[in-house]
């Protein structure tokens, strides 16, 4: 028994269950249950993946507050790789390399850069929750994936061939930015990013209690250039966001239509709403030049109630996931507070532009699925499964019978209850959020392990839970452990993502170091090796082949700004260098056929021992050299 089960007499795990019944039975009344339909059906074993054999999906999850993202195989749930991208990562040195610096800084905004100049230049954290894949036609394919970072109100791309970020944005005007989805159709021309949380516009200190000053924005973010489009202004504040496969609509769901700025306030509200953007009308409206400028030189349309570029969909109180379906048709809005998801119909939303139809009879279906949804996915087949957080399951539901039942006719569309473990968030379908969608993996992103694993000690592991759903009955087939809340996922087929072995030393990520060697004496960077002195700014060339580097030993003097540049030249598969100086706290990698470099102040006199920090070969402990730093 444990301390807690001691004091009070019961399991935290039977509480739960009991008092979400509880309030279940309270709220939704005896028709709308359905029994849980546990599956008891033994494991299928198909996720099984034998040693020597590969996984059929990647999984692209989020890191939440490790501002990172990973990779999985799925469906065995490995992790593969860890791409840093807003936090610093002390093994492959993002962070602190120059080319990750570059792409980290270059575009932050002016008052960002004068914040951080004497806090280590840029934020080392970051708080992912949305990673997305590029579009064409409503599909995947597999050339970046976008990452939302809500702590400091940035975007990332991560190149999908070499599985590191190439650009970072800062955005203006919005505050936090929270949902993050591409656009589906034709393809990913824009990213749509939701401002969370309302701040003063311009937010210049001169505000704090007039909240008729207080915004949330929402951006068009060009996904190619990775520059803001426009923006727009908007009643309430913005919480998750979807686009249609149309490519004509953006749909955001908004937990705070009271404009409140405590929680108390926010929750006042029988009714929130969802905000459906007209891309055509916003991009008309910026040639028009009906915008104003705020900071970043942004146009910033004024998107309230009454405009011409949104329409505001009535939804019960505090809705939360918006998805939408690979039918073409329907999109999801959870309704978190309330036991219900709400179907918006697409093919409304023209006439509810022209005001033919009111806002609300865009809403074609609204079941009672249980207590807490939060998030849905598909599986092309017609179902739909939702997370119910308080009830601690997913609810598998028919999407046309829950749009036939609100239309009157008697029929349940609730098809399957699934106990998960525990308190689901996001949950994913294999290639769920595109055309592709096919119906054989569901995963449920639960915020709670609790018992699920033995004792790591107070902060427990999430619990991310494998579910079949190939057949007609959902199986849980495995329980995976992850650490500082994923908070979504993607799931993508292998067949899509074609990641290289070897970096090309042509990339445009090398351009600066190449121009710089030749700049240097040095026509070809493979050869470089030698030292140049530049004032108290010294560039140390070498190459490195395993287990060795070109250069055994360097000479630099006390209080020079020391750049090293690396050049792998090693051909073979996996066969990724690195470079450490012991007692500096310098350590990059160095991938094949990459240049890498790294700068620091060479303070500290003596000898300084430099070695390779990625096992290469036999002799990769061998694989070091030395700095001698003269005193001054
Ligand atoms: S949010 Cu975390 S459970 Cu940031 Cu997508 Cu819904
Ligand atoms: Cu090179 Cu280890």
């Amino acid at each position: 028994m444990t301390e807690t089960t001691k004091k009070t007499g019961v399991s935290r795990r039977a509480m739960l269950g009991g008092s979400a019944a509880a309030v279940g039975a309270g709220l939704l009344g005896a028709s709308g249950m359905v029994t849980s339909t546990q599956a008891k059906v033994k494991a299928s074993g198909k996720n099984e993946v034998h040693p020597g054999d590969l996984d059929e999906y990647y999984g692209f999850w989020s890191g939440g507050q490790s501002g990172e993202v990973r990779v999985l195989g799925m469906p065995s749930m490995r992790e593969l790789m860890r791409i840093p991208v807003f936090n610093r990562c002390s093994a492959t040195g993002w962070g602190q390399s120059n080319e990750s610096i570059k792409i980290i800084t270059e575009n932050m905004l002016p008052q960002e850069t004068e914040f951080w100049k004497d806090k280590g230049g840029f934020p080392m954290n970051g708080d992912t929750h949305h990673p997305h894949m590029s579009f064409t036609d409503g599909k995947y394919d597999g050339r970046y994936i976008f990452v939302n970072d809500k702590a400091n109100t940035r975007i990332a791309r991560i190149r999908c061939d070499i599985m590191k970020v190439d650009k970072i944005i800062s955005v203006p005007n919005a505050a936090d930015i929270h949902g993050l989805r591409p656009q589906k159709f034709p393809e990913t021309k824009y990213l749509f990013a939701n401002g969370e949380h309302r701040v003063p516009l311009p937010n210049d200190g001169t505000v704090l209690d007039d909240p008729s000053k207080y915004h949330a924005v929402f951006s068009g973010v060009d996904a190619m250039e990775m520059k803001i489009a426009w923006q727009v202004i908007v009643d309430g504040n913005l919480d998750n966001v979807d686009a249609d496969y149309q490519g004509k609509y953006a749909v955001a769901s908004c937990y705070n239509s009271e404009e409140g700025i405590n929680l108390e306030q926010m929750t006042a509200n029988e009714q929130d709403w969802v905000v459906v953007f007209d891309v055509e009308a916003i991009e008309a409206g910026v040639k028009a030049g009906d915008f104003k400028i705020y900071d970043g030189d942004v146009p910033v349309l004024d998107g309230r109630k009454g405009s011409k570029y949104t329409r505001y969909i009535p939804i019960s109180t505090s809705p939360h996931g918006v998805n939408t379906c690979p039918d073409k048709k329907h999109i999801m809005v959870n309704g978190k507070l309330s036991p219900t998801v709400s179907i918006l119909d697409v093919t409304k939303f023209p006439a509810m532009f022209k005001d033919k139809i009111k806002p609300r009879d865009a809403v074609v279906g609204e079941p009672e699925l249980g207590l807490g949804p939060l998030h849905t996915a598909f599986d092309g087949r017609g179902n739909a499964y939702t997370t119910l957080f308080l009830d601690s399951q997913i609810v598998k539901w028919d999407i046309d019978k829950a749009v036939k039942a609100y239309a009157g006719e008697e029929v349940d569309p609730i098809i399957q209850k699934l106990d998960v473990h525990y308190q689901p968030g996001h949950n994913h379908t294999t290639m769920g959020e595109t055309l592709d969608a096919d119906g054989k993996w569901l995963i449920s992103l639960n915020k709670f392990s609790k018992d699920r694993f033995i004792n790591v000690g107070p902060l427990k592991p999430e619990n991310d839970q494998l579910i079949d759903i190939s057949g007609d009955v959902m199986k849980m087939v495995h329980d995976g452990p992850t650490f500082a809340e994923p908070h979504d996922c993607m799931i993508v087929h292998r067949s899509i993502v074609n990641p290289v072995n070897e970096y090309n030393p042509e990339d445009i990520m090398f351009k600066d170091l190449v121009e710089q060697a030749k700049a240097d004496g040095f026509p070809d960077i493979d050869e470089a090796d030698g030292i140049i002195r530049d004032g108290n700014k010294v560039r140390v060339y070498m190459y490195s082949a395993a287990p060795s580097f070109s250069m055994e030993k360097f000479t630099v003097k006390q209080g020079d700004e020391v750049t090293v540049i690396i050049t792998n030249i090693d051909y073979i598969d996996d066969l990724t260098h690195g470079f450490s100086i012991s007692n500096y706290g310098v350590a990059i990698e160095v991938g094949p056929q990459a240049t890498a470099s790294v700068t620091f102040k060479a303070d500290s006199p003596g000898v300084h021992w430099f070695y390779c920090n990625w096992f290469c070969h036999a002799l990769h402990m061998e694989m070091r050299g030395r700095m001698l730093v003269e005193p001054k």
